[in-house]
């Protein structure tokens, strides 16, 4: 059986590339079984540091796949091999960038909502439709999305089902920026090969703060963010941040 995914390291950034176009990318359970083990590699691989997920130019992931879903009863659901997938995405502490083209759509949607920076061709379409089914989000869709791009929108998209545009998700605040359908994978690889050069264990504390302010209180959020503010003070790549910039260098950043 050909690879659901295909793998490319290109130095210190990982580029993971869904790889079922017959199906439009559609979430498998061993698709996302496959995805859950590149990012356990990704995470322990101590020269990776930024992940960039992509599809294709018709599709990220348009969603479960609905041939799966529909050989599940309750119990199947329960027990879901995906749910896992799930929580070890949730769970990854390196950059995660997603390079969305075409549809986004279900668990496709969500899968690029737990990138920490989204990236989209000026054609994709990010959506909700699981109420065309009978259904509704279950992998963060409902609270991810009103997170990024409020109440209003969010109602919107998955009560009628109907998907947005990239310049609308743009301006909503679900995607950072829009290119060219053509170098929406090369803008997200120059965006982590930026955050790859900076020093790991700062970007590892800010992606953790950030996430945090999604979900906590705004004295709880500071009280982490001092925290960790804290530690990196005595850090060697702090030290060696603040040197380069006095000797005019580059930083030689070590991760300690
Ligand atoms: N599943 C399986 N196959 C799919 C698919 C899907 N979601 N989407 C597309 N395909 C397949 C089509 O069946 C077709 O295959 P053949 O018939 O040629 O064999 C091929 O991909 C091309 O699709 P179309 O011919 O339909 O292409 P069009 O350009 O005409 O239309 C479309 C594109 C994206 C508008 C349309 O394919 C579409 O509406 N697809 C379904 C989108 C959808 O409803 N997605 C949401 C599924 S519900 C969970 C967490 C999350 C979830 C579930 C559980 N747990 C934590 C337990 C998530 C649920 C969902 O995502």
């Amino acid at each position: 059986m050909p690879a659901l995914l295909t793998v490319e390291q290109l130095e210190s950034v990982r580029l993971v590339t869904l790889n079922r176009p017959e199906a439009l990318n559609a979430l498998t359970s061993a698709l996302l079984g496959e995805l859950a083990d590149e990012l356990a590699n990704a995470e322990q691989d101590p020269t990776t540091h930024a992940v960039v997920l992509t599809g294709n130019r018709k599709a990220f992931a348009a969603g479960a796949d609905l041939k799966e879903m529909a050989e599940r009863d309750l119990v199947g659901i329960l027990n879901d091999p995906r749910v896992a997938f799930w929580q070890r995405i949730t769970a990854f502490s390196k950059p995660l960038i997603a390079a969305v083209n075409g549809y986004a759509l279900g668990g496709g949607c969500e899968l690029a909502m737990h990138a920490d920076i989204l990236i989209a061709g000026r054609d994709a379409q990010f959506g909700q439709p699981e109420i065309n089914l009978g259904i509704m989000p279950g992998a963060g869709g409902t609270q991810r999305l009103l997170r990024a791009v409020g109440k209003s929108l969010a109602m919107q998209m998955v009560l009628t089902g109907e998907p947005i545009g990239a310049r609308q998700a743009l301006a909503a605040g679900l995607v950072s920026e829009v290119t060219e359908p053509e170098l929406t994978v090369e803008r997200a690889l120059a965006i982590a090969r930026r955050i790859a050069g900076q020093a790991p264990l700062a970007v590892r504390l800010a992606k953790e703060a950030l996430l945090k302010a999604q979900d906590t209180d705004l004295a709880s959020g500071l009280r982490l963010e001092r925290h960790a503010f804290t530690l990196l003070a005595g850090t060697h790549d702090r030290n060696e941040g603040i040197r380069a910039f006095q000797e005019k260098r580059r930083p030689r950043y070590r991760g300690e």
